[in-house]
């Protein structure tokens, strides 16, 4: 691990290929029973470039007549999120450092031209918990800034396997994803990747 600044904190390779492959299947599943949508922002209503759906107790959403919230069923199905897989319950157990499980895993999906513009992930009523994220697929450049937009940013890749934290100081610090690096897409073989991608997932304590 390196904490790369205060609250920071990168895995590089947390996962193996092995472990990586095996997430994948996990995640084919949660995909075939919550579908990805594709997530509108709150005024314009322009959609997000990337897709997106959830799995644990809470699941994020976007629309532009209800704006960001979380809620516990997926708008389309009607059921509620498929559980969040263990080796991911178990990532948070070990690297969060918070004494409750997550109540959300947010799952973005990118194509090939997705991007992920500056932001930060404040729709959370607790700020003390971390938020986890574990990168699978295509390797992007991910864009760290501070906790103000106007701050000035930093830029690294996040490969397959990788697992970043956002917390303490680094809670609230804005970040995105300027590309996918297609060039670096890894060996995972799923329907998922048939055109490249990466994958995303963000668990979070949301209450
Ligand atoms: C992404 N990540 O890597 C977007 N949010 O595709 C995030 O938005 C993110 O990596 C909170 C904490 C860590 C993250
Ligand atoms: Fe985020």
């Amino acid at each position: 691990m390196s904490e790369i600044e205060p609250g920071v904190r990168l895995y590089r390779g947390y996962f193996d290929e092995a472990a990586q492959r095996a997430l994948l299947r996990e995640l084919e599943s949660v995909i075939a029973a919550a579908p990805l949508l594709t997530p509108t922002m709150p005024r314009s209503g322009l959609p997000f470039s990337v897709r997106t759906t959830n799995c644990g107790p809470l699941g994020w959403l976007s629309d532009q007549a209800r704006g960001y919230r979380y809620e516990a069923r997926h708008p389309e199905t009607g059921e509620p999120w498929p559980p969040m897989p263990r080796m991911l319950l178990d990532a948070w157990e070990k690297l969060a450092d918070y004494p409750h499980p997550p109540e959300a895993c947010l799952v973005n999906f990118y194509g090939p031209e997705a991007r992920m513009g500056p932001h930060q992930d404040r729709d959370e009523a607790d700020f003390s918990a971390p938020i986890l994220s574990v990168s699978l697929g295509a390797d992007c450049r991910f864009r760290l800034g501070g906790v103000k937009r106007s701050d000035s940013s930093r830029v690294f890749a996040l490969s397959s396997g990788d697992v970043l934290t956002l917390g303490g100081p680094a809670r609230l610090r804005f970040h995105g994803v300027d590309r996918l690096l297609p060039e670096l897409a890894p060996k995972l073989s799923s329907p998922l990747f048939a055109a490249g991608g990466r994958i995303n997932l963000t668990l979070r304590r949301v209450t």
